[in-house]
């Protein structure tokens, strides 16, 4: 009985798959740009790769969500994060198949800022992780590193709710309380082909290790 768990232990830790990386950060830290860099570099090394993002405003939730973001609509803090969740949730088993069929997933913003954005509202850190446990974990998370004022400079704050420097000041406490040893934190303050080359660098790595057969885990990692 003990044996053969353990083949099957190694028969699923063996199979080929694709990476889950992750790219966070504060707003204009440079994700959407970093992203589709990075999906072209993989994509011209022969890698299966897909850009994703969160929210995913196209599914009935995601519009939900971007009427809320826009300001045409107020949730209550807590029913806004849970959305924000369940819009990973309906996503994840597609996540699990394209891993598994070998495409590496780029993914813009994750369940870090989720709990990063709510946490910021004053909503305990561990009741925001709640509803992400089992959500895929990310082999990899790519944190650009800015501080708010240079990123207000950036410009672009338009109309959208989060996007005020108070606001993101407090974000960026929360998001180093959720940093751990699956994060890269890369300086997002310096010259964009500069940070491209560096989260090449990063990713390779895990990318090779998801080929050769890393397992999947869950949040939250320990
Ligand atoms: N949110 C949440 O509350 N809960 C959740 O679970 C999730 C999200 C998933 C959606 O934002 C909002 O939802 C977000 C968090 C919250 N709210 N806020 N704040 P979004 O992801 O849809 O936001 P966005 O419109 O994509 O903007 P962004 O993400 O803030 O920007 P970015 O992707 O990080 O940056 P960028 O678009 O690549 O670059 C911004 C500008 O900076 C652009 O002009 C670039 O040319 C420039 N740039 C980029 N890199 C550099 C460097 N290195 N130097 C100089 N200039 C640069
Ligand atoms: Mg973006």
């Amino acid at each position: 009985m003990e044996s053969s768990s353990n083949c099957n232990l190694r028969a699923s830790s063996s199979e080929s798959r694709g990476a889950l990386i992750v790219l966070e950060g504060l707003d204009r830290s440079g994700k959407t740009s970093q992203s589709s860099r990075l999906l072209s570099y993989l994509a011209g090394l022969g890698h299966s790769t897909e850009l994703w993002r969160f929210p995913d405003r196209s599914t009935s939730v995601g519009q939900m969500i971007s009427a809320y973001l826009s300001n045409k609509s107020h949730l209550d803090d807590r029913t806004i994060h849970l959305l924000f969740s369940a819009n990973r949730w309906e996503k994840r088993s597609l996540m699990e198949t394209q891993l598994k069929n070998g495409t590496t997933l780029v993914v813009d913003r994750y369940s870090y800022s989720g709990v990063a954005f709510s946490s910021a509202k004053g909503l305990d850190i561990e009741w925001c992780k709640a509803p992400e446990v089992g959500l895929l974990a990310p082999d990899i998370v790519l944190y650009l590193d800015i501080p708010p004022e240079k990123a207000a400079e950036r410009g672009g704050y338009g109309g959208e709710r989060y996007e005020q420097l108070e606001f993101q000041k407090k974000v960026a406490k929360c998001y180093q309380a959720l940093c751990d040893s699956s994060w890269k934190v890369i300086d997002a303050c310096q010259p964009i082909e500069d940070i491209e080359k560096q989260l090449q660098d990063a990713v390779l790595d895990h990318v090779m290790a998801c080929e050769r057969g890393r397992p999947l885990s869950y949040l939250w990692p320990r």
